[in-house]
């Protein structure tokens, strides 16, 4: 029998690959109504009895999260050469695998330069700005399970993970983000009633330490999560148990390649997903929240696969319908990793 932990380790984890394998075919798309029925179809199937079916292939998303977790078993604490040199190896091995095309450079200066300065490309990348892209919260998940019981550490090494292919302060606060949500995910238990709103408050009270307004103008510029999550808290409030429609939300929040635009939105539907939606016939909530966040279309790999690593991190593995997890490419060894990234965490000094 496996600890509440163990399962909702495995949980994340799995959220993270089966959001990523089954969004990635709606990447980029703008999805009709038709093709939300399909999707509905796709996944009544795979909520239905086991059957055969080819895997699905995982995308960058992944990849990078499995270097993570992988750097983090081996070394028992977060070193970025390393994850570096993982990262690496792990793009020229399989270089298919749809990565951004920004981050690309990133790793072929890192190879180029025999790693001798790991956070140097990183700074380069667009005209010195850095990158703005979800990559670094997208892969964030091992870090909010090797942080599990520690808020601190969590944020100290969400960022220092950013740092070593996104700079911009979108791309790395994004990440902290990702990473305070799975974690607060992980503390809540899955039989609980939750309170969704207190959920976003206790993000937004964390945010206003990550998003220091240092001229005091409380300018939105200044605290734009800050603001996205507000945006969270009212789409929440409003509707009552109607839900926005696609447009809305992608208006508000968004559903594109950058931290700002698509972080929330992750955390978004999360949450809705706790009530019924409509045109989603479903009583699984980890199912609702994955098919709600591929629904939205654009970024669809990266958006469901951080709502299922959010989701997976409150409901644990039993919620996951097991043909949604053996049709994914890998899936046993995503289960590993999570195994073994709890034995280490649990050994951890900063966890005790
Ligand atoms: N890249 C994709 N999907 C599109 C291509 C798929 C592929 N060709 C295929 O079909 O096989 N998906 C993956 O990329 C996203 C994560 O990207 P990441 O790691 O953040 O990369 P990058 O390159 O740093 O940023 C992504 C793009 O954002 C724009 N951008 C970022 N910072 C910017 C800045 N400061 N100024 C201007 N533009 C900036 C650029 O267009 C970057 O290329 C995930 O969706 C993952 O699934
Ligand atoms: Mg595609
Ligand atoms: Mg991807
Ligand atoms: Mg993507």
């Amino acid at each position: 029998d496996l600890s509440l932990f163990a399962k909702k380790f495995r949980g994340s984890f799995l959220g993270v690959l089966t959001g990523d394998c089954l969004g990635s075919p709606y990447e980029n798309e703008k999805l009709t109504s038709g093709m939300r029925l399909v999707l509905q179809k796709s996944f009544d199937t795979m909520e239905g009895p086991v059957y055969k079916a080819p895997v699905i292939q995982y995308t960058d998303d992944s990849a990078m999260t499995k270097s993570v977790a992988e750097s983090l078993i081996e070394k028992k604490d977060l070193d970025l050469k390393d994850l570096a040199m993982k990262f690496v190896k792990s793009y020229y091995l399989e270089p298919n695998r749809g990565y951004g095309s920004g981050v690309v450079t990133v790793f072929q200066k890192l190879r180029g330069s025999k790693f001798a300065d790991v956070l140097l490309p990183a700074k380069e990348q667009f005209n010195g700005g850095g990158s703005f892209g979800n990559g670094a919260a997208m892969r964030v998940a091992p870090i909010s399970m090797f942080c599990y019981n520690n808020y601190d550490k969590l944020i100290e090494l969400a960022q220092k993970q950013s740092l070593l292919t996104h700079t911009h302060k979108i791309g790395v606060d994004g990440a902290i983000l990702q990473a305070m949500a799975i974690q607060q995910s992980l503390h809540i238990h899955p039989e609980e009633q939750f309170n969704v709103i207190e959920f976003v408050d206790q993000l937004l009270n964390k945010m206003k330490f990550v998003e220091i307004d240092e001229e005091g103008l409380d300018l939105i510029e200044a605290q734009p999560y800050t603001a996205q999550l507000k945006l969270v808290k009212n789409l929440l409030l409003e509707e009552g148990d109607d839900n926005p429609t696609h447009q809305k939300v992608i208006k508000l929040l968004g559903n594109d390649i950058s931290g700002l635009r698509s972080v929330p939105t992750a955390i978004f539907c999360f949450l809705r997903a706790q009530k019924p939606i409509s045109g989603i016939n479903t009583d699984n909530p980890y199912r609702r929240a994955l098919q709600y966040a591929i629904s939205l279309g654009g970024d669809a790999d990266t958006i469901g696969s951080m709502t299922g690593a959010i989701a997976g991190a409150l409901y644990g593995i039993d919620k996951i319908p097991p043909n949604i997890i053996h049709h994914c490419e890998a899936s046993d060894e995503f289960c590993q990793l999570a195994d073994n990234l709890l034995d280490i965490a649990n050994g951890l000094q900063w966890n005790l």
